[in-house]
């Protein structure tokens, strides 16, 4: 399917409609914390966000809902914030406290929008069908390289690894693991390798990325045995349909930690990075980074490069360098050089 470009007026036009609306729904925000009164403000996790519709946990883990006020910024799921409550089980969230990490993608104007705050794992799903993209594995890693969250590679379907099919396939992720990038073998179907998935992410906020059809919600189904209960508390809580699938939910793990589904990860793009950034992201290149003979190296034809060197040594992958040159060719321009 042709993908659908948007004019800059038609983005402007977006933009205008969604700031109304904002500022809507922000109004109200203000005119219920006028009418009720200030309670004492308290803190609370956001766990699940849909529009500006806000589900609060607080420090029992009660669920309340709220809307946020004007001026905080963007608030999403995993945010930390301060909130009052206004009448039971209602609120306002009056500010959000300092995010430790943010994933975030760029917007429609290339500006960076985030999508889930304070988490602790990115937890990269690949599986043995869809053929695995090392290209789009190496742009997840960059980017929890560049937040400063670990990775976590997950293989899903490891029922379908075998023959010699599987052997390639293993010798793939081997790459991975010798960088140093643990991996993890699962099987959403036989439930095979979800008790050490289920201890990785003990006191872990985690979010599920990767391709279409490597099994994220496969696996978000298996490890969340009561996940139609959680979906059922937060709409009876926040009033919200149960099939509002724009909707980034936070969901609590059985053993212990934090699960959340994000559908603005689905269409993952990688943000805007300056070359040193991109480079800094590919951990395999670090050892080397700034012992070219040129200041200016950009790993291609220069003499003295310590990067291809390394190559040359077997060191770095050739694919790992080919992926990080059309990536810095590919970033749109404008920025951090
Ligand atoms: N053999 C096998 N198939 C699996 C496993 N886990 C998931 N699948 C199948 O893989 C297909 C895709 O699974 P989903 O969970 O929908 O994948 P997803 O990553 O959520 O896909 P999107 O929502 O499109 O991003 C489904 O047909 C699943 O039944 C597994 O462990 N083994
Ligand atoms: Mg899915
Ligand atoms: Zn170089």
């Amino acid at each position: 399917m042709a993908k659908r470009r948007l004019t800059q007026k038609q983005k402007q036009h977006i933009q205008r409609i969604q700031e109304k609306r904002r500022e809507r729904l922000a109004k109200r925000a203000s005119d219920t914390l006028e009418q009720h009164g200030a309670d004492a403000p308290l803190e609370g996790r956001v766990i699940a966000r849909h529009g500006q519709n806000l589900a609060v946990s607080d420090s029992e883990g009660k669920i309340h809902h709220c809307l946020s006020r004007q001026n905080i910024g963007h608030i999403v799921c995993g945010d930390r914030v301060v909130w009052q409550a206004t009448e039971p089980g209602n609120g306002v969230v009056t500010a959000c406290l300092e995010r430790e990490t943010v994933l975030a993608r760029p917007d429609y104007s290339g500006r960076e929008k985030p999508l889930a705050a304070n988490i602790t794992l990115l937890v990269i799903v690949i599986a043995p069908e869809p053929e695995p993209s090392e290209y789009l594995l190496d742009q997840y890693l960059v980017t929890a390289e560049t937040i400063g969250v670990p990775a976590l590679i997950a293989i899903n379907k490891a029922d379908l690894i075998s023959g010699d099919k599987g052997d390639s396939f293993n010798q793939r992720i081997q790459l991975y693991q010798e960088i140093g990038y643990p991996v993890i073998r699962v099987s959403a179907h036989t439930r095979h390798g979800l008790d050490p998935m289920f201890e990785r992410l003990q006191g872990e906020t985690s979010i599920l990325v990767g391709q279409s059809g490597v099994g994220k919600s496969s696996i978000i189904n298996a490890l969340l045995p009561d996940l139609d209960l959680q979906i059922g508390r937060l709409s009876e809580a926040t009033g919200l349909g149960k099939h509002t699938t724009s909707a980034s939910t936070c969901y609590s793990l059985p053993t212990g930690g934090e699960l959340i589904d994000s559908p603005g990860v689905r269409s993952f793009r990688l943000l805007k990075l300056s070359r040193q950034e991109l480079e800094h992201g590919f951990r395999d290149f670090r050892p080397y980074s700034g012992h070219c003979q040129f200041n200016d190296c950009k790993h291609q034809q220069e003499p003295g490069c310590a990067i291809k060197e390394a190559v040359e040594l077997g060191e770095i992958s050739q694919q790992r360098l080919d992926h990080f040159l059309h990536l810095a060719e590919t970033m749109p321009k404008g920025l951090g050089e």
